[in-house]
C-alpha cells in the first residue's frame, strides 16, 4: 500500500532530480553486520551489568541477532569474537546460523584478555608471546575458513603507558613482521581489516594509533589488507568523513565499526550523538559509488558495514535495532543528495549553494521512503514497534541472569 505521504515524497524528490527507484535499490542493497558481543552482558571498566535474558552462548547470541534481521531485513550476518564465541564445532554453529537465516561474518581475534598480553601481543618484545598471538590469529583464520567467512577484523590493544617503556620503532617492526605471517595465511578470498584506535587501553602510545598507521601496514601487506574505521576511535574533532574519503580514494577502506561517541570510545547506539557525521560519512561513500574510476566504485561497493556497540544500560536487542535503523535512515538521507547540484556549485565555487545542497538532503523526512522500502523487503514498516510488540523479549527472560559477557 502506497500512502499519500510516500506519493508526496516521491514527487518532491523526482522534482529535485532524484531517481527514487535507484535510491530504493541502494537501500535494499545495504547490509549491516551485527556483533555477537553486542548481545552479551557488558559494562564499563568499573562494572559489568548483568541483565536478565542474556544469551548464554554463541548459539543463543545468533538467535537474538536473527531477531534483528527478521525485523529489519538488512542484518543477515553476525561477527564472531574468538574466544568469546568459542564452540567445539564451528560447522555446527554455522549450521545453526543458516537455520536462522544468517551467515557468519567477520572473525575477531582476541589479543587483549590474556595475562601474557600485559605488554602487548603482536608487538610484544618476547618472541614466545608474539608467537602465541600470531597462532591465535591463525586459528581465527581457520575458523573463518570453516564458517565460510571472508573477513578477519584485527584490533590490537597494543601500546605503552610511559615514555621509554619500549621502543616505538622496535614495536612497529615486530608488528609488521607478525602481520606478514598472518597475511600470508589468508585464503585468496579473505580480507584482513586492520582497526586503529588512538588510545585505550594504552595511554601513552598505541601501536596502531590512527588511520595512517593502519593504512601504512595495509599498503605494505598487500591488496587483501584494508583499513577498518571504528567511528569511536578518533580524537575529539577528527574529521572522520575525510578519512573515509581518503581511504576510498586509495581503495583501502575495508569496513566500519559503527557506534556513537561523545568523549572517547563510548560505543553508544549509532547516530545517537552525531547523526550529521554519520550522514556525511555516507555522503563520501555515495560520491565514491558514483566515481568515474572503477576501482573507487568497487571499493565503495565492498565496504563491510559492521556495528560495534557495547550497550550496558539498555536492553540489547532494541538497542541494536535502533543502531541499525539509524544507519539505514542516514544512508537514505545521503542518497537524497543531488550530486550534480553539488558539482555545479563546486564548479562555480558557490560555497553556500554547495553546503546547502548537502544539508538539504539531511533535512528531508525519509520515513515514508523507508516504510515503502521495508514493505518491499517484506519486513514491518516500523521494525522497532513490531519487535516490541512481539513476545521475544519476554520469552528470553527464561534464560535468567548471568549470560555471556565479554
Ligand atoms: C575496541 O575498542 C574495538 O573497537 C574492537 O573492535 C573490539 O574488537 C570490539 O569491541 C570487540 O572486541
Ligand atoms: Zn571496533
Ligand atoms: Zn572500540
Ligand atoms: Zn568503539
Amino acid at each position: 500500500m502506497v500512502d499519500s505521504a510516500y506519493t508526496l515524497f516521491e514527487r518532491q524528490q523526482t522534482e529535485r532530480g532524484i531517481d527514487v527507484e535507484q535510491v530504493k535499490e541502494h537501500l535494499k542493497a545495504l547490509k549491516i553486520e551485527t556483533p555477537s558481543w553486542g548481545y552479551g552482558d557488558s559494562g564499563t571498566r568499573f562494572k559489568v551489568f548483568k541483565q536478565t535474558g542474556i544469551p548464554r552462548n554463541a548459539f543463543e547470541k545468533l538467535e537474538d541477532a536473527a531477531q534483528v534481521h527478521h525485523f529489519t531485513g538488512i542484518c543477515p550476518s553476525v561477527a564472531l569474537h574468538i574466544p568469546w564465541d568459542k564452540v567445539e564445532d564451528y560447522a555446527q554453529l554455522q549450521q545453526h546460523a543458516s537455520h536462522l537465516g544468517l551467515t557468519l561474518g567477520a572473525i575477531n581475534p582476541n589479543l587483549f584478555q590474556e595475562d601474557d598480553y600485559i605488554f602487548g601481543s603482536l608487538c610484544n618484545l618476547q618472541p614466545a608471546i608474539r608467537r602465541r598471538a600470531i597462532d591465535h590469529v591463525l586459528e581465527c583464520i581457520e575458523v573463518a575458513r570453516t564458517v565460510n567467512s571472508s573477513i578477519i577484523s584485527l584490533w590490537l590493544a597494543d601500546g605503552t603507558n610511559y615514555p621509554g617503556q619500549d621502543s616505538i620503532r622496535g614495536r612497529k617492526h615486530r608488528l609488521f613482521e607478525s602481520l606478514q605471517e598472518i597475511y600470508q595465511a589468508l585464503a585468496p578470498e579473505m580480507r584482513l581489516l586492520i582497526e586503529y584506535k588512538f588510545f585505550e587501553p594504552a595511554f601513552y602510545h598505541t601501536d596502531l594509533g590512527d588511520w595512517g598507521m593502519a593504512y601504512n601496514m595495509a599498503l605494505k601487506l598487500g591488496p587483501q589488507a584494508e583499513v577498518l574505521v571504528d567511528t569511536g576511535h578518533h580524537a575529539q574533532g577528527t574529521n572522520v568523513e575525510q578519512i573515509v574519503a581518503y581511504l576510498l580514494d586509495e581503495q583501502k577502506l575495508g569496513g566500519f565499526h559503527f557506534n556513537s561517541r561523545k568523549y572517547a570510545d563510548d560505543d553508544l547506539i549509532v547516530g545517537s550523538v552525531n547523526p550529521y557525521e554519520l550522514f556525511l560519512i555516507f555522503y563520501q561513500i555515495r560520491e565514491a559509488l558514483a566515481d568515474s574510476q572503477d576501482a573507487v566504485r568497487q571499493n565503495a561497493a565492498n565496504i563491510a558495514y559492521m556495528i560495534d556497540q557495547s550497550h550496558c544500560i539498555e536492553p540489547k536487542i532494541p538497542a541494536m535495532l535502533r543502531s541499525v535503523l539509524n544507519v539505514q535512515t542516514y544512508y537514505a538521507k545521503a542518497l537524497l543528495i543531488n550530486l550534480a547540484e553539488v558539482r555545479q556549485a563546486q564548479e562555480q565555487q558557490d560555497v553556500l549553494a554547495a553546503e546547502s545542497a548537502i544539508r538539504e538532503a539531511f533535512e528531508f523526512d525519509v520515513t515514508p521512503l523507508l516504510q515503502v522500502v521495508r514493505e518491499e523487503l517484506g519486513v514491518p514498516a516500523d521494525p522497532m514497534r513490531a519487535y516490541l510488540k512481539s513476545d521475544y523479549g519476554q520469552r528470553i527472560l527464561a534464560r535468567g541472569k548471568g549470560g555471556a559477557s565479554w
